[in-house]
């Protein structure tokens, strides 16, 4: 592999912000300084564009099964969809089958992944049947397989749901290992009562999704499991944080000094509940779990994010069709035509995180450009055993760079996007703040429009302990 130089650009971390040249020597950084000369190495010039670290996306559902539906982007699309971006890692989820073991399940998603990855991943492994025999076999994934976080879900009962006994389980095996929780909060039970109800009284359209989820049911389950976890002594770390009341269970318990983490993503910070009230089935495309939220939420969000209340912005892409075609209706947001419960939960957005993210959060003055880096690298880096090998621009560290531009102006759609996904929540949305090139371990995979990278480029990294950041 030749030696690649990168003159000029303005190098920002989470703490850093200075013009240097970064030169990288078989895939990692090999030196930082003023002036460092060409000698054989390949140049690319990044005067006047910031070079920052390849984005940590730690919550990514690629052909991932959900309910009857699959994700409608492979790990090749949607990697290749990050990748142009900014993002070139992600942690996804291998989710066990009942009957299956934890490992099982990790295997049968490496297989997936591996041929076809173009960024390099990882995955939380999402536990469903907490037996003797699950419990036993986590301190090996964490040890042995660098798998050092597990999801539960408090909703979906019946499907996905484990109860507080099987969280508290799984809590308490993972806690001394290094291992984190990461937990899906949103009282499932209460749930589907509404869910039931409405039905029955014939209320079948996609707001209902919205209505049947209440802000406090988030809430409830949230300071649940931030009990549980105080319990088990654990760290605990809140996916898809959507709603103020939640948010606030995360401070009260931060400021206890308990090990309470929580990420948002880029839906909840800059659409809201209107959404449901587009005409015909139109609201379907806004069906994520939790849903989107009233304005008091938005604003909560982003003083969290400022203050570290919240300390990640993720995507959770979990990308489905709005049309049939021409991925089949299990692929599609017209499962649910007919009943709100059918329609698949999530939405595309992977490629959207850092031009959102350093449009609405540096551009409007709500995040400085150091945190924007720390929220959307950084942070998930150091939070899931990534760092310093990814999250940072650093001698030694792998050379996954960004170089954006901060000046240049372009519109969000689905025509250009990369994902599989037929629609994206931000049509037409004018953003200012562009990826130009992505490098992966020193390969450059984007260079403007261009694709340059490969399925199976992407590696599996093994992971060191999660939460203890
Ligand atoms: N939760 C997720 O984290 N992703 C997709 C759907 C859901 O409910
Ligand atoms: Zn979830
Ligand atoms: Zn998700």
């Amino acid at each position: 592999m030749e030696d690649v130089l990168i003159k000029g650009g303005r190098i920002v971390t989470a703490v850093d912000d200075y013009v240097a040249d970064v030169l990288i020597k078989n895939g990692q950084i090999e030196a930082i300084a003023r002036h460092i000369p060409a000698e054989s190495a390949i140049v690319h010039n990044a005067a006047g564009l910031l070079i920052i670290p390849g984005g940590v996306d730690v919550h990514t559902h690629m052909e991932f099964p959900l309910g009857d539906a699959v994700t409608c982007d492979t790990f090749e699309t949607g990697t290749r969809s990050a990748a142009f971006g900014g993002t070139t890692t992600i942690i996804d989820f291998a989710l066990q089958q009942r009957g299956e073991s934890p490992k099982q399940a990790l295997d049968r998603r490496m297989a997936v992944a591996e041929p076809k990855a173009c960024v390099d991943y990882s995955f939380h492994i999402i536990l469903t049947d907490i037996t003797p025999d699950a419990l036993a076999e986590l301190p090996d994934l964490i040890d042995r397989d660098g798998i050092s976080s597990f999801k539960m879900f408090m909703a979906y009962p019946g499907v996905l749901m484990v109860d507080d006994a099987g969280i508290f389980k799984a809590m308490r095996k993972v806690g001394t290992q290094g291992g984190m929780i990461n937990i899906h909060a949103e009282n499932g039970s209460v749930i589907q009562v509404l869910i039931e109800e409405a039905l029955a009284q014939g209320n079948t359209s996609p707001k209902f999704h919205a209505l049947t989820r209440p802000r406090i049911m988030e809430a409830e389950a949230s300071h649940r499991a931030i009990r549980l976890a105080e319990l088990a002594e654990v760290p605990v770390y809140l996916v898809h944080l959507s709603a103020k009341e939640a948010l606030e269970e995360v401070v009260e318990a931060r400021d206890r000094g308990i090990s309470a983490f929580a990420e948002t993503c880029p839906h909840y910070l800059f659409l809201g509940i209107e959404e449901y009230d587009r005409p015909d089935f139109e609201p379907a495309k806004f069906v994520m779990t939790p849903p989107l939220r009233d304005h008091d939420c938005q604003e909560a969000l982003w003083r969290g994010l400022k203050f570290d209340d919240l300390q990640i912005v993720s995507t959770d892409h979990c990308p489905f069709c709005f049309n049939e075609n021409p991925y089949g209706i299990y692929q599609s947001k017209q499962l649910g035509h007919d009943n709100f419960e059918r329609i698949p939960n999530g939405a595309p957005g992977v490629e959207f995180r850092l031009p959102l993210m350093f449009d609405g959060g540096v551009g409007m003055g709500r995040i400085s450009l150091n945190r924007f880096v720390q929220l959307t690298a950084t942070a998930p880096a150091k939070m899931f055993g990534l760092f310093p090998r990814k999250g940072t621009i650093a001698v030694g560290s792998d050379a996954d760079l960004v170089l954006f531009d901060p000046l240049k102006v372009h519109t969000l759609s689905a025509s250009t996007h990369h994902s599989n996904a037929d629609y994206t929540l931000y049509e037409g949305r004018k953003v200012t703040g562009k990826v130009e090139k992505v490098f992966l371990r020193g390969n450059l995979v984007v260079d403007g429009d261009t694709w340059l990278g490969h399925p199976g480029n992407g590696a599996f990294q093994k992971r060191s302990a999660s939460g203890r950041v």
